[in-house]
């Protein structure tokens, strides 16, 4: 055998940088499902699900050019169930000249690597990822010698990087940023198109019975499977979105209904993760709809900043600050995940219905994962090694270069302002402007003590207090600390009181 390629499950890209110059004739792909990369944490059965078959769908596409691809499944019965067990056999089998990799999306799969190039008998190569538009290397010389990372400026430079929105030097509209558009409710007469689904077909069928058999005690449903697992359906699901949702992607980021789980975004997070979709190609669909007039610039702007924007800041953010970074935890906290992020019995309509969307479909909008699930965690003070195995496990999206920014930094602060100049810390009165909730809780957002009050009220005001030392001084901050330092000791008490009852409800203290 000439040279062995090793392709991971979040590398189902047919131009990644380990398939480029295979000769056919003598190269071998090696792809393998392995136990300890479904369980390191638990993943949803839609995360395995999901993977396994697209990565088996990504080995026909392989084998149908004529390139052989040594495929390794769960059950096969010499399967050692690691990725170092199995690079070392198939190196035993083939004999190659040499293994070439893409580097991985995880520090624990980069350290891997690491000690692969020092003990397998054969030379390793370890390529870039040059499927992101920030490399490694360029982020780093990006962040050298600033004190603060900020999106905005990292964003920037991408568009003059990239060209992308751009008329030569200026931005298309005359402005780089289109936020302030971007908050309005979902009108109650405006109909969500609804989201492609794609139903399994006869690999995906195989696969969902072995997850159902293997990993049947995983958090998340099973039935309702409706993912693109190749490619082909992938460009129908962004096809879709250019046409039917990016053009209300603005106006509505930030709202959230009832029973609509996708609101408008474009659902393709665990597409563009795993491989399936670039990111350029993504990007560049986007633009060219605002070209033809198909969508507004408020939408398209929006949407390509989440991509080129904040999805290669946070991955610039992780490989510049790890393996320290999941160490931290600024605020010191230290409560267990309340049971109901894994149950979704709860009486808070906002989080019962977000993690109910987690649990269906492995996936939540951002605004879900932000404001609702995020953000009841960092009020609530849960210690961020919790949350963080949470979000890492139930989101057909995640992997740790992108779960742990988010998570860690810009919910959680607990890199203490590194990603965010603030938390993102919110009451009731956020959550019931921007979503239909509130209306069928049995909780009142506008209560602010006594039984009926929004839980986060006096959770809200209690983080405050409870980490005073901590963010007194930030001056972002300095508006509610204000508020704070108004309230007379008896109000004072009364929070804590109330935030204490909350907290038994939930079994927390
Ligand atoms: P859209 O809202 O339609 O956005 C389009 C694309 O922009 C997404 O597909 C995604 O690729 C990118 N994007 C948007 N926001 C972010 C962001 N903050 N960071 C990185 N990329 C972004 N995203 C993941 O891909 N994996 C994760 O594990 C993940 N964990 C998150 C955890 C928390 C607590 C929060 C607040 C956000 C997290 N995100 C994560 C970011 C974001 O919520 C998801 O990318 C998004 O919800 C995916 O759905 P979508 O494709 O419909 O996104
Ligand atoms: C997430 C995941 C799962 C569940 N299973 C596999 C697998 O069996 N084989 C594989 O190659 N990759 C899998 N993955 C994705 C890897 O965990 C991912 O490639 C690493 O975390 C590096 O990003
Ligand atoms: Fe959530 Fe509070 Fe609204 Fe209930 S009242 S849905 S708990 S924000």
């Amino acid at each position: 055998t000439g040279t062995l390629r090793l392709i991971l499950g979040d590398q189902l890209t047919r131009s990644i940088a380990s398939l480029s110059g295979i000769d056919a004739d003598k190269d071998v792909v090696l792809m393998v499902e392995v136990m300890a990369e479904a369980t390191y944490v638990p993943h949803h059965k839609q995360k395995i699900a999901f993977l396994f078959s697209a990565m088996r769908h990504f080995a026909e596409v392989l084998r149908s050019e004529g390139i052989k691809v040594d495929y390794v499944r769960l059950d096969d019965e010499d399967n050692s169930q690691s990725f170092d067990g199995e690079l070392r056999r198939a190196v035993a089998r083939h004999a190659p000249e040499q293994v070439v990799v893409t580097e991985p999306g995880e520090w624990r799969v980069w350290q891997m690597m690491q000690e692969w190039t020092e003990t397998l008998p054969v030379p390793l190569a370890i390529r870039a990822d040059d499927r992101f538009f920030c490399s490694r290397g360029a982020f780093a010389r990006w962040a050298d010698g600033r004190r603060q990372f900020r999106m905005e400026f990292f964003y920037r430079d991408m568009r003059r990087q990239t060209g992308l929105l751009m008329e030569g030097a200026n931005p298309v509209g005359g402005q780089w940023n289109f936020d302030h558009d971007n908050r309005r409710r979902l009108p109650a007469d405006i109909d969500v198109p609804a989201l492609p689904r794609f139903s399994p077909d006869a690999v995906t069928r195989e696969v969902i019975a072995l997850v159902g058999d293997r990993f049947g005690d995983h958090f998340g449903a099973l039935d309702g499977f409706g993912w693109a697992v190749t490619r082909e359906d992938a460009l129908r699901a962004l096809d879709h979105f250019i046409g039917n949702r990016l053009p209300f992607f603005g106006d509505y980021q930030d709202a959230m209904r009832r029973g609509e789980d996708f609101v408008f975004h474009a659902a393709l997070s665990p597409y563009l993760n795993c491989g399936l979709l670039t990111a350029r190609e993504v990007c560049n669909r986007a633009e060219a709809a605002y070209e033809a007039g198909e969508a507004p610039l408020n939408a398209v702007e929006g949407f390509i900043r989440q991509i080129l924007g904040w999805r290669e800041y946070v991955r610039g953010i992780y490989w510049t600050q790890m393996p320290g970074y999941k160490d931290g935890n600024r605020l010191g906290a230290k409560r267990r995940l309340p049971d109901f992020y894994w149950s979704g019995k709860t009486d808070m309509v906002c989080l019962a219905e977000s993690i109910r969307n987690t649990r269906d479909n492995a996936y939540a909008h951002h605004i879900q994962r932000l404001m609702v699930t995020g953000n009841f965690a960092l009020l609530a003070g849960v210690d961020p090694k919790e949350i963080e195995d949470w979000y890492l496990l139930v989101y057909a999206d995640a992997y740790e270069w992108v779960e742990l920014p988010n998570v860690h930094g810009m919910v959680m602060f607990a890199d203490g302002g590194l990603l965010a100049s603030k938390p993102y810390a919110a009451s009731g009165a956020y959550i019931h402007r921007m979503s239909d909730y509130c209306g069928s809780c049995r909780y009142d957002p506008n209560l602010k003590t006594g039984e009926a009050a929004c839980p986060f009220n006096p959770l809200y005001w209690n983080f405050l207090i409870e980490n005073e030392v901590a963010l007194k001084g930030n001056p972002r901050m300095a508006m509610p600390y204000k508020t704070l330092e108004r309230m007379t000791q008896d109000r004072r008490a009364e929070i804590r009181t109330d935030a204490d009852a909350v907290f038994k409800r939930l079994g927390l203290n």
